[in-house]
């Protein structure tokens, strides 16, 4: 049930574009809109996903947020929450990402599973995940919450495409059947010092269960993962604020590297 109008809807998804358009924090909506509910929301945040595909832009991929421990306990939010990924927001391994153009941006290491087949909730189980991957790559995110000092509640959060903003997809992809995904360990070096470290397991226990819950929680929109989606699981670590000039390099067992550098 959503207690905002639509009028209302429109109005804050462009409030909150703009402030990522135009790299500006604004305040938590939910100060103005204590009424707000999970669906208006999501209704937000898909409003502005409409609103980007309505100028032309694509949609290459979705992620999930707030799945470790590290990222709840950091973040102050104990449920996980889903976004979008826009063309624009692909950056290449190993390229420079321009801070001028974000607010306060933080890197996270992650994992990306790519499908081969459609998951639709509800009920999607890790297996019901792995044998719809076809195959499972690094990637790293760069998250920049359009919320002044980063603090926000989750629906606040969520209408806020979940801090989306840029990615790096990198290293070598593998067959999930060819991964100990519980156990691959991941570190973070940001200008060559090692600030994070983690494995798979971090994200609600296994990997593939970042993907059940995107699957399942579509659902309850009436969507579902279509074969050939792009899908970050979340953070394994806690997400870690960079500066101008700053290197990341994040080092995946067996499965190569993803690095960047923010200009
Ligand atoms: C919300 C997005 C979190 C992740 O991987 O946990 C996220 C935030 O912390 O700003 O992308
Ligand atoms: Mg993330």
């Amino acid at each position: 049930m959503g207690n905002l109008s639509k009028q209302q809807i429109e109005e804050l998804a462009k409030h909150l574009e703009d402030a990522e358009l135009q790299a500006y924090e604004v305040t938590k909506i939910t100060d103005d809109f204590p009424d707000m509910t999970y669906k208006d929301a999501f209704d937000i945040q898909w409003e502005i996903r409409r609103s980007k595909e309505a100028r032309g832009h694509k949609i290459v991929g979705m992620k999930m947020g707030l799945t470790s421990w590290a990222k709840m306990a950091q973040m102050g939010v104990e449920k996980p929450c889903y976004g979008f990924l826009a063309d624009y927001f692909s950056i290449p391994d190993g390229g420079q990402i321009k801070l001028d153009e974000l607010i306060h941006p933080k890197v996270e290491a992650e994992l990306a599973f790519v499908t081969k087949a459609p998951l639709v909730g509800p009920g999607v189980h890790i297996g019901d995940v792995l044998r719809a991957t076809d195959f499972v790559m690094p990637a790293v995110e760069i998250i920049d919450s359009r919320y002044k000092d980063f603090k926000f509640d989750l629906k606040s959060v969520i209408a806020d495409n979940s801090s989306s903003s840029r990615f790096v997809a990198g290293g070598t992809m593998a067959r999930p059947e060819d991964l100990d995904l519980k156990n691959l360990g991941v570190v973070m070096e940001i200008n060559g010092e090692v600030v994070q470290l983690g494995a798979g397991a971090a994200v609600l226990g296994h990997p593939a269960s970042s993907v059940a819950m995107l699957a399942n929680m579509l659902a309850e929109r009436g969507e579902h993962i279509p074969a050939g989606t792009f899908i970050m699981i979340g953070a394994i670590t806690a997400a870690v604020h960079v500066n101008k000039g700053d290197s990341f390099c994040v080092r995946y067992q067996g499965l190569g590297t993803v690095s960047g550098k923010f200009v």
